[in-house]
């Protein structure tokens, strides 16, 4: 059933039984780790695209989260310009109040802080809220819903801005995020989230976008729809280039404010692109098989050639990549990251080791298998010592291809 409408959910894409994506694995641990079966489908009446089965939020946010969204020179100058933009605009009138939903390590919320401007992160996984906090962060170590909005309010007053990067679309209870919106929210104030865009998903095969934290694959259309069930409508949205292609959408309180043209213009593309339509979902399902079948046979082939393959980049997303794909250790001898909290554990399910950033170069391998491809320009521009070095990337989005 869907968690936004109640109307019946038609599952078209089974990537098979999953770990956690985010729970790297201390070598010495012998329990068994959590599986669940990771599947998605879209709703008949309201459009959403979603999960089928969901987890727990508790076995994913929590005190060891390991992802810091801070990892990245690209996402933290996409945050402090967003900053500086709602400083300009939303949070430019008189003691203004904004609130994040799922702050992480304080990437946004540290500029807001820094020009003096009252704010509230909310985020539950309590290693990455203390980042925050430590970067000048208002933080309260909790998940957002119904109850910690009202109580929000009391404290504070009402918000001009609610923000969530990256977050929305990982909690499945909507209804009870947008009672507390209802609470919390300024009688013009908006909400304003940001995450990974259906259109793009598919026009790119970006399949690894599904997994346990990703509940939802937002579309201008299903959020439209989303919005007007709950009271709210989409008043903006603007096309972010950012992990691989997102949508920031954002909602005002019912008739508060006049639409942009770019809602309208979106979802004209939307129509145009057929992306509400089952078959056009069935048609990605295939091209995802075909990505699979490809990846496998290309590492499989330069495993029986002796070459050396690693990966860079432990993302979420490669869970379902090497999960799905059937890549462990055997075809490809490890993953590097920066993210200290990664190092010297296992990729969940697939089990590949994870070394830090400087096991790259030593040596080189002869391919690398770019897990982070929504990071690329970042990732090649420094090492372009690998590439003179005659290593080759291995892309596996919008299809397989070695360059
Ligand atoms: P990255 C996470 O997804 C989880 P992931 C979450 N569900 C989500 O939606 C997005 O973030 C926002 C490393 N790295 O950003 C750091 C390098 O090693 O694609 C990270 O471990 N060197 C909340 O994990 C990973 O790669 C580098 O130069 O898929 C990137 O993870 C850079 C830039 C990154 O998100
Ligand atoms: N906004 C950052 C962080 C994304 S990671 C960025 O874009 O990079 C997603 C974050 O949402 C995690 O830190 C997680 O702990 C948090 N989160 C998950 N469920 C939440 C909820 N119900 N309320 C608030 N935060 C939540
Ligand atoms: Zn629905």
């Amino acid at each position: 059933m869907c968690r936004v409408c109640g109307g019946s959910v038609e599952e078209f894409l089974d990537l098979g039984r999953q770990p956690l994506s985010d729970a790297f694995r201390d070598p010495a641990d012998t329990r068994p780790e959590y599986f669940f079966r990771l599947a998605v489908g879209q709703c008949a009446t309201c459009t959403m695209v979603q999960l089928v089965e969901e987890v727990p939020r508790e076995r994913m946010f929590h005190e060891d989260y390991p992802y810091h969204s801070s990892g990245s020179a690209v996402m933290r100058e996409h945050f402090q310009r967003l900053a500086g933009r709602l400083l300009e605009t939303e949070l430019s009138g008189a003691d203004p109040f904004v609130v994040e939903i799922g702050c992480n390590d304080g990437i946004m919320l540290r500029t807001i802080g820094q020009a003096g401007v009252r704010h509230l992160g909310v985020e539950p996984s309590g290693g990455v809220a203390e980042v925050a906090r430590s970067n000048g962060v208002n933080v309260r170590t909790d998940f957002f819903q119904e109850s910690t909005a009202v109580e929000v309010r009391e404290e504070h007053g009402p918000a001009d801005v609610i923000y969530a990067a990256n977050t929305f679309c990982h909690i499945p209870y909507v209804e009870s995020i947008f009672a507390g919106i209802d609470a919390l929210l300024g009688p013009d104030g908006v909400f304003v989230f940001e995450d990974p865009y259906l259109g793009d998903i598919v026009a790119k095969t970006s399949f690894d976008q599904i997994y346990d934290e990703h509940f939802y694959l937002f579309s201008a259309r299903s959020v439209a729809a989303m919005a007007r069930h709950f009271g709210f409508e989409l008043v903006d949205v603007e096309r972010l280039e950012v992990h691989g292609g997102e949508v920031r959408y954002t909602l005002a309180r019912l008739g508060a404010r006049t639409p942009a043209p770019a809602v309208a213009e979106l979802l004209a593309e939307e129509e145009e692109a057929d992306l509400a339509n089952l078959t056009t979902l069935r048609r990605f399902a295939g091209n995802v098989h075909t990505i699979r079948d490809d990846l496998r046979t290309l590492l499989k082939d330069l495993r029986a050639q002796g070459k050396r393959v690693v990966a860079y980049g432990a993302t979420a997303k490669s869970a379902t990549v090497a999960n799905f794909c059937g890549i462990g250790p055997d075809l490809v001898e490890f993953v590097c990251d920066t993210t200290p909290a990664k190092q010297g554990r296992l990729t969940p399910g697939s089990h590949i080791p994870v070394r830090p950033a400087d096991a790259f170069a030593e040596p080189y391998p002869d391919y690398a298998l770019l897990f982070a491809w929504n990071h690329a320009e970042e990732i090649m521009g420094k090492e372009q010592e690998y590439e003179q070095a005659g290593g080759r990337w291995i892309l596996y989005v919008p299809k397989v291809t070695v360059e």
